[in-house]
């Protein structure tokens, strides 16, 4: 079946995700932080095109843009749809936007028939781990999990997340009318961010279940001092004990990892050097670890691994240990069977091959699949890469999960009536 047989307009898609990332810090493209001005540059783009496709457009007092378009049984519970638009610092130009430009087009295929149910296409605040530290920001504010610690969190200039939820929309002293008890079903396409469907070549990822994500904050606390004339035996090098512990990451989580017990992975992806200055000893570092896996034993075995190991680093570097913090932490998710088996036969349907595939990446569904049903859609993505300028999906990638998508909505739409009505 040809990409103009499915049903969607693959060139009203690419518009929708070139015309988003024509919006990003010209210097490091593509990026487009939560709660900067660039990330509000892109949600007014965003809500006009919503308005531009006959939705009804409102941010929840979670911070989420959302999109509704009313159904003819005014009682129904909505089917979602969406994704997010903010993008990790010089990231890509498809992870989360490919399937918000989905969603969009859904809403766009469907002018002119009448579902039994509401249709919303949303882009989640903040999904990617913001610079206050917490990730899922807006879909935590949907399912209920967004809690005061969390909007206690500080991030750049010394502002809370609570006054940066304000300041894009949000409303924090309001956060239960965000939490959703109305939606029936909840579907995401993204790109797979890995090498499966590319290398099959497979035209669609039916996921079978996301992966748990806990992220930790370590900090050092030693002394500056002159590179030059301080004698290394009264040194106190805050990144001697970091750096010894991000080789115990990476040993533990290749232990771990090898041990087939299930998916485990970690990685140090934010260290922190102060003051910074290459002829001063370095007095204070932040080490920021990222911790995925499918089994939670395996991240209790991690953690307590490293908490001993790095308490022994500051030790013989003569530094304190003055922090040791989970920032987040969520569980694994399965996601729902049935709205999988919907997915597989619209893909059939289509003519589209599919393969159920585990999620090593974390995703508003998992979020989402605390208050209904969800399921993900993954998409090729040219060599599995993700998180980096060269990542790239073809537009007929693109349209042809937005194809299995629409189709499944459309199934959905009659299915979850037929429940209600019964
Ligand atoms: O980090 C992740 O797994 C996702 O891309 N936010
Ligand atoms: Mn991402
Ligand atoms: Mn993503």
């Amino acid at each position: 079946m040809s990409v103009n047989q499915l049903g969607v307009d693959v060139d009203r898609i690419w518009a929708d995700v070139m015309g988003l990332a024509a919006i990003t810090d010209p210097d490091r493209p593509y990026t487009r932080r939560s709660f900067t001005p660039r990330f509000l540059e892109g949600r007014a783009w965003l809500a006009r095109r919503f308005e531009e496709a006959g939705l009804a457009v409102r941010i929840d007092t979670a911070g989420n843009l959302i999109g509704r378009r009313a159904g003819r049984d005014p009682g129904a519970r909505a089917i979602a749809v969406g994704s997010h638009i903010d993008t990790v610092p010089s990231g890509g130009r498809f992870d989360g936007i490919a399937g918000v430009a989905a969603g969009l087009e859904i809403a766009r295929a469907l002018a002119g028939t009448e579902l039994a149910h509401p249709l919303e296409v949303i882009d989640f605040l903040a999904e990617e781990p913001s610079d206050y530290g917490l990730s899922c920001v807006g879909s935590r504010g949907m399912s209920g999990v967004l809690t005061d610690a969390m909007l206690d969190l500080i991030g750049p200039g010394g502002e809370h997340l609570r006054d940066a939820l304000r300041r894009v929309g949000g409303d924090p002293d309001r956060l239960n009318a965000a939490r959703r008890h109305d939606v029936g079903a909840y579907l995401e396409l993204h790109i797979e961010q890995g090498p499966v469907l590319e290398s099959g070549p497979i035209d669609v990822g039916l996921v079978t279940s996301i992966v748990g994500i806990r992220r930790l904050e370590i900090v050092f606390v030693g002394a500056a001092d002159h590179a030059g004339t301080a004698p290394m035996d009264i040194r106190r090098d805050a990144l001697v004990a970091a750096a010894a512990t991000v080789s115990a990451v990476r040993q533990k989580a290749e232990e771990l990892a090898a041990a087939g017990c299930g998916y485990f992975v970690a990685t140090v992806g934010i260290l922190e050097v102060a003051p910074g200055g290459s002829n001063v000893v370095p007095g204070r570092t932040r080490v920021v670890i990222d911790v995925r896996t499918t089994e939670p034993a395996l991240t209790q075995d991690f953690v307590a691994a490293i908490d001993a190991a790095s308490l022994g680093y500051a030790h013989a570097a003569r530094v304190e240990r003055t922090g040791f913090a989970t920032l987040s932490e969520g569980p694994p998710v399965a996601c729902d069977p049935a709205l999988r088996q919907v997915l597989r036969e619209s893909a059939q349907a289509l003519g589209l091959s599919a393969t159920d595939l585990a999620s090593g990446a974390g995703h508003d569904a998992a979020f989402m699949a605390r208050i209904c049903p969800s399921a993900m859609v993954f998409i090729p993505c040219r060599d599995g890469k993700s998180h980096a300028p060269e990542e790239w999906a073809e537009p007929e990638a693109i349209a042809a999960g937005t194809a299995v998508m629409l189709r499944a909505v459309q199934q959905l739409d009659r299915v979850l009536a037929h429940k209600e009505a019964t």
